[in-house]
């Protein structure tokens, strides 16, 4: 078994400052956050950016700024949103893509997301694979309902995305598919023998579907932007103690965490230097 890559995703375009007090929102903040979920062991980390109202934005510039901050200060793999928030528009949606990032999320299809939905038709899915393609950019597999891994794979057919794949199964948000150990297992199952995967349990299901991906292989992603509770009714007080409870959980599994330098080995990313 590889060793585990732990993901910190650390704002989301959803959570607010009212529900989650400790809520990183400024570049400054997402770069401070970011390097203490590194110091607690992760290796990737998903950002959303926000204005400094507190609105996600989709704006190069700004997530160019955390870009910069990440990179400065740790040796974090940095893994912006092509998702952004349901209102964004394609064009929005794209453009951290720009800025040519090691990795960028991508999902292949169109769900419920709470009440509202989640767009992704296959015009965009192809137009995004494509520009990733071009710029060496890593997509993410975003996997909210099972027949988005079909379409990941049909665009491994068209020449749009190159194997081995890398997928997160996100389980649990209202309107998609539910956070079970047997969907996991169901998802897990379709995916090429050579794709790595990880997982995004929403809400309560974020520590039980970590663990079952840590005894089955796969990888974790915590954070803000899928739980912001430590336990119930208690708030976590940073993305860095959910990151360090994964750890904990790992050890006690007997499974080793990867650095951001084995994260890369184990997605093949191109070394980077230290
Ligand atoms: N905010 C969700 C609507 C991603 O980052 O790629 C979409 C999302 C997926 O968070
Ligand atoms: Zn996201």
């Amino acid at each position: 078994m590889s060793k585990l890559i732990i993901t910190a995703a650390l704002t989301g375009a959803e959570v607010t400052r009212k529900q989650q007090p400790n809520l990183p929102i400024t570049p400054e903040e997402i770069g401070q956050a970011a390097v203490e979920a590194y110091e607690a062991g992760a290796s990737i980390v998903h950002v959303h950016a926000r204005h400094e109202d507190g609105n996600p934005t989709q704006d190069k510039d700004v997530y160019g700024e955390i870009q910069d901050k990440v990179k400065k200060n740790s040796p974090l793999i940095f893994q912006p949103s092509t998702g952004g928030a349901v209102w964004h528009s394609v064009e929005e949606r794209l453009q951290p893509v720009m800025l040519n990032p090691e990795m960028a999320t991508l999902s292949t299809g169109t769900c419920n997301f709470g009440r509202d939905v989640f767009s992704n038709p296959q015009d965009f899915y192809e137009q995004a694979a494509r520009l990733m393609g071009e710029r060496g950019v890593k997509p993410e597999v975003e996997v909210f309902e099972v027949g988005m891994v079909d379409n990941a794979l049909r665009l491994v057919k068209q020449g749009l995305l190159k194997k081995p794949l890398h997928f997160n199964f996100v389980l649990g948000v209202p309107g998609a598919m539910g956070a079970s150990v047997r969907n996991l297992s169901y998802l897990v199952d379709l995916i090429p023998a050579d794709a790595t995967w990880t997982v995004s349990g929403i809400g309560r299901y974020e520590t039980p579907l970590a663990a079952a991906a840590i005894a089955m292989g796969g990888h974790v992603r915590v954070g803000f932007e899928d739980n912001i509770y430590f336990r119930k009714g208690e708030l976590a007080t940073s993305n860095g103690q959910l990151v360090a409870r994964i750890v904990r959980i790992a050890k006690e599994l007997g499974r080793e965490v990867a650095s951001p330098h084995e994260a890369r080995e184990i997605l093949g990313l191109p070394a980077v230097n230290p």
